[in-house]
């Protein structure tokens, strides 16, 4: 198969055409971003870095990452993006488990990650916002012409690391056929067209704002209105000049919640996306109401990518996600023995296709767990209603997504576990009228401590990232525990379900 760079066909396009406009910075064209991706890929050629190699990349969200990322389908390396917001105990750990060849980051943090050298032979190199540090400089003194290397459909692309409800993240590998065939099957369903921009106001560390917005932007030939991060001033300005928006639900919330969002302001649009995320059916019916716009919503995950979407045309059912993308099987099984489950029932949704990941990185043992022949279960629970629309109904997986950013408990509740005056903990995830799920932590202490939110929260920073810090803390004398002596996460959902109520 070819190269994911060349299946999208980004030197095919008219060199004239513009890929990204961004705020008060000269646009970028198809033509440019094949020549400074070539660029970028004889930088990263001449570091050192050879097919199968990997290129972690921690700096916030800018243009000069595409690049990269682009450069390394080119070169064939496998690109790992990471999230800015991680500490280095988070980070320091998915080098070490990657082993990448490279490490990018910000200048202003190179010292910091310097110390978290994985291996000997690792390079650091530098890269600002504004198209400077030590790897842009390296990529201006070089040649504008780069010929892709060949890779197989299996050859991975890209590592995403993902938590777990156990143990240290794990990296999710991605090959060049599970991307190039996501994106081409979208393009199509989502009709996306050379006339089509895109605002994209997304991180580009996730498979929402990487791969389904900017690989299916460049397999149309279309462009992209690329905002730094999600300020709605902004987007609603952005989408006078744009044809399609992706977010996750909480950008949805915080349209509505804005007095000047409504139809004139949402005029050019053809299509809104939402995905990461559940979308509540009220969002989606107050939306359509206020803008005339069914939203569509999607389902995905970082291991598989997009698996299911509402259609272009028809009914975009509320509450649902809609049907499985060309190509991609969906069965419902029963969680404990995986046997399918009659039309209708409530059960684990398991994914196959073309789109499903390699495994995760360094870790042939979870193969057992996670597959049963092609079928990779993804830890949610739905069911198929008798339109055959996919209700995701719940998760088995312990996890709350906050603001379409994945938390998981076991690695909170490890940290505050650790904290002196801490007895025991519970990390849940209670309703939020903005992020959907906001973390709380249910804890019981030594009787002697003080039982104080703020300082709670002053032990945990610095040691987990921003988003995953507990939005409330609340003190109980024990946690409330079954037969077993497990604790009752349901009970404690319950008991705390309208902490965030306005
Ligand atoms: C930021 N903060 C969050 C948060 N994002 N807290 C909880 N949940 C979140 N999602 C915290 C920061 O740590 C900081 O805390 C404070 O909020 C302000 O930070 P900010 O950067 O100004 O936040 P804001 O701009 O409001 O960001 C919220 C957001 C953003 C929703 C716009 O998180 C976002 O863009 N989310 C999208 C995530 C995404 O792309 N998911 C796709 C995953 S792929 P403090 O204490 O430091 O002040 C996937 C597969 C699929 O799931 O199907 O797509
Ligand atoms: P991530 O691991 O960050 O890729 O998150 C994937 C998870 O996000 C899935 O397993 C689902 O639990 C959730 N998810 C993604 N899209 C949707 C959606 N449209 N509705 C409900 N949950 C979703």
């Amino acid at each position: 198969m070819a190269n994911l760079f060349d299946a999208l066909g980004i030197a095919q396009v008219d060199p004239e055409r513009v890929f990204a406009v961004r705020n008060g910075l000269a646009p970028v064209t198809y033509g440019e971003l094949t020549a400074e991706s070539a660029r970028y890929a004889n930088a990263l050629a001449s570091c050192g870095v050879e097919r199968g190699d990997r290129v972690a990349v921690h700096v916030e969200k800018c243009l000069e990452m595409l690049l990269i990322y682009l450069a390394c389908l080119r070169l064939g390396a496998v690109f790992l993006p990471a999230n800015p917001a991680y500490t280095d105990d988070e980070l320091g750990f998915i080098l070490s488990d990657a082993n990448p060849a490279i490490v990018i980051c910000a200048p202003e943090t190179a010292r910091r990650f310097e110390a978290l050298r994985s291996g000997p032979h690792e390079r650091f190199e530098t890269l600002d916002t504004n198209g400077g540090g030590s790897i842009a400089v390296l990529a201006k003194g070089c040649a504008s012409h780069f010929a892709s290397v060949a890779v197989a459909a299996d050859d991975l692309a890209a590592i995403l690391y993902t938590s777990g409800t156990t143990g240290r993240p794990k990296g999710a590998m991605l090959t060049h056929g599970n991307l190039a065939s996501n994106a081409v099957t979208l393009r199509e369903y989502w009709r996306f067209e050379a006339g089509d921009r895109l605002l994209h106001a997304l991180p580009i560390f996730h498979t929402h704002g990487l791969f389904v917005g900017t690989n299916v932007t460049l397999a149309a030939g279309a462009s992209m209105l690329f905002l730094p991060r999600f300020e709605v001033g902004e987007v609603i300005a952005g989408l006078a000049q744009s044809s399609v928006m992706m977010g996750v639900p909480t950008f949805y919330i915080r349209l509505l919640g804005a007095p000047t969002f409504d139809g004139q302001t949402a005029r050019s649009l053809r299509l809104f996306i939402s995905g990461s995320a559940p979308l509540s059916a009220q969002v989606h019916r107050e939306f359509e109401r206020r803008t005339g716009h069914a939203i569509l919503e999607r389902y995905g995950m970082t291991e598989t990518n997009m698996n299911t979407s509402n259609p272009y045309d028809g009914e975009r059912r509320p509450g649902t996600v809609g049907f499985p993308l060309p190509g991609v099987a969906i069965r419902i099984t029963d969680p404990a023995s995986r046997t399918p489950l009659a039309a209708g029932e409530v059960g684990m949704i398991e994914i196959a296709g073309p789109n499903v990941f390699a495994g995760y990185w360094n870790r042939p043992d979870r193969r057992a767990v996670d597959f049963d022949g092609a079928f990779f279960a993804s830890g949610d629970l739905g069911r198929v209603d008798e339109d055959g629309y996919l209700h995701i109904v719940g998760r088995e997986k312990d996890l709350i997504i906050s603001g379409g950013l994945n938390v998981y408990p076991a690695e909170i509740e490890g940290v505050i576990d650790a904290l002196e005056p801490v007895r025991e903990c519970a990390v849940i995830g209670v309703p939020h009228p903005d992020l959907g799920e906001g973390v709380v932590a249910v804890v019981a202490t030594t009787a002697a401590v003080e039982q104080d939110a703020a300082s709670l929260r002053a032990l945990l920073r610095g040691k987990l990232a921003g988003y995953k810090q507990p939005k409330a803390v609340v003190f109980l004398d024990d946690l409330p525990r079954n037969a077993m002596g497990k604790v009752q996460k349901s009970v404690l959902r319950e008991r705390f379900a309208g902490l965030f109520d306005a």
